[in-house]
């Protein structure tokens, strides 16, 4: 395939499963037992692959809302549902550390666990004066995380009153 046609192939995609991609991590919130762990196969990630958060950056003193810039190198981002190798989306977690199994797919928490399911590579976030900790977490079609696992260092932040 061209890259054109791929691209193209790549927003079809995105466009068709935004509606979907919306329920799937609530599904998974709601109902994290429903799957049996023993048919979750987690993805490989490349050896090179590398998340980090470009902005802001830690330790930084930010006024709310704060836009968060998420890096990735040596592999690909693509839409949630969309099962390419070598690929996840971003998954951002706030003021959470990030779970300790890692072989279920990630839950969606209000304010503390983010799906960037459609492949965004920022976000906006209105946050409370005080400290703050982010950090990413790349996950698969299925919103499993890769193995080994590719994330980010923990950013801490101050958002001043
Ligand atoms: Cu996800």
């Amino acid at each position: 395939m061209k890259p054109a046609a791929m691209w193209m192939a790549a927003a079809a995609a995105m466009a068709g499963i935004a509606t979907a991609e919306a329920q799937a991590p609530a599904t998974a919130a709601t109902a994290p037992g429903a799957v049996p762990a023993a048919a979750m196969e987690r993805q490989k990630s490349p050896a090179a692959a590398e998340a980090y958060i470009i902005a802001p950056s830690d330790g930084a003193k930010v006024h709310s809302p704060v836009t968060v810039r998420f890096g990735l190198k040596g592999m690909g981002i693509a839409p949630a549902g969309i099962k390419l190798d070598n690929t996840g989306h971003h998954h951002l977690f706030i003021d959470t550390d990030l779970p300790s199994d890692l072989g279920v797919p990630i839950p969606a928490v209000d304010g503390k666990v983010m799906h960037f399911g459609k492949g965004q590579t920022e976000v906006e976030l209105t946050l409370a004066p005080g400290k703050h900790t982010l950090q990413l977490l790349l996950a698969d079609y299925l919103h499993i995380p890769l193995d080994p696992v590719v994330a980010s260092k923990k950013v801490t932040i101050v958002v001043q009153p």
